[in-house]
């Protein structure tokens, strides 16, 4: 794509860390729901909402953005130029877990196609992690980066670098699986019954959180086909292939139940997709048992 500016993909990555103390620093007054539903059909909260404004402000006002879309939004942004990157976000992932303050997330896709797009063609992915404190995880270029994000007052202090290089541990230790176990498929749950005999339960409601487990202990993150929803229950643009992207970075594996999430050809721009993430050989695993 031409019109595109090298270090816009920075810029991306830079605003969405320069964001994330205000995200965090507006939860607190913005628990009630909003009175819309997002394109999936579930009900906003005045955070996602805020959130979602916030973010395509800034992000629509950057040379060489030229679409932004958003799980919280039913249709493209087109912004500025054509030609440039096509940003797809989850502006506050887990939401839900607002209510009950546990943590919560921001989620980026810099796509170098037109959306709805592959994940093979992202250049870069990156979330957010409102837990105890904030972190960022960025991956880009083949290379995964935590950062702690330090604030002063809401705004950004400092992006400090505090995992480089991050990779799997070689040893899986957590698992996380969404859906209601009566709604597994019988070949997920015979996967799941083999998972939960090696490995300990971590699940918490947000795919970051439980994503961040795996990514730091080693293990799986699914939210499977479900008897009533094949496709399960995330949304491939705004989640999935960012999240596939940073695992596979971070040299584990992805996987639809069919292959790498990757390599999934979007239909639509609020698609769903079961997802599977983890060590290489779990997901090597689960798509020996599909
Ligand atoms: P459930 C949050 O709403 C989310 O989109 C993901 O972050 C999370 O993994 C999943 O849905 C949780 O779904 O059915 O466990 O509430």
């Amino acid at each position: 794509m031409s019109g595109r500016d090298a270090d816009a993909v920075s810029k991306i990555v830079e605003t969405v860390a320069r964001t994330a103390p205000e995200i965090r620093g507006g939860l607190a007054g913005r628990r009630r729901k909003a009175d819309e539903e997002n394109p999936s059909g579930e009900t906003q909260l005045a955070a996602d909402v805020w959130a979602d404004e916030l973010l395509e402000r800034r992000l629509a006002a950057i040379d060489g953005v030229s679409q932004y879309a958003s799980e919280e939004r039913a249709e493209i942004v087109e912004c500025g130029d054509s030609g440039g990157y096509s940003v797809a976000v989850d502006p506050l992932d887990g939401s839900s877990n607002l209510k009950s303050n546990n943590s919560m997330g921001t989620i980026l896709g810099v796509y170098d196609a037109e959306l709805p797009a592959k994940g093979r063609d992202l250049v870069a992915a990156a979330y957010v992690l409102y837990g105890p404190i904030t972190t960022m995880v960025v991956a880009r270029e083949g290379e995964v980066t935590e950062y702690v994000i330090e604030s002063e007052d809401g705004e950004l202090a400092e992006r400090r670098a505090v995992r480089e290089d991050l990779a799997l541990p070689d040893d899986p230790t957590v698992y996380g699986f969404g859906g209601r176990v009566p709604d597994w498929t019988d070949r997920f749950a015979a996967y799941a019954r083999d998972i939960e005999t090696e490995l300990k339960l971590r699940y918490g409601g947000a795919m970051i959180g439980d994503v961040n487990q795996v990514l730091t202990y080693g293990g799986v993150f699914a939210y499977p086909e479900l008897e009533s929803r094949p496709e399960g229950k995330l949304r491939l643009q705004f989640e999935c292939n960012p999240i596939a992207y940073i695992v596979e970075s971070a040299g584990g594996g992805s996987s639809n139940g069919g292959g790498s999430i990757l390599d999934a050809d979007p239909d639509g721009l609020h698609d769903r997709t079961p997802v599977y993430v983890g060590n290489a050989e779990l997901i090597e695993r689960l798509e020996s048992m599909f």
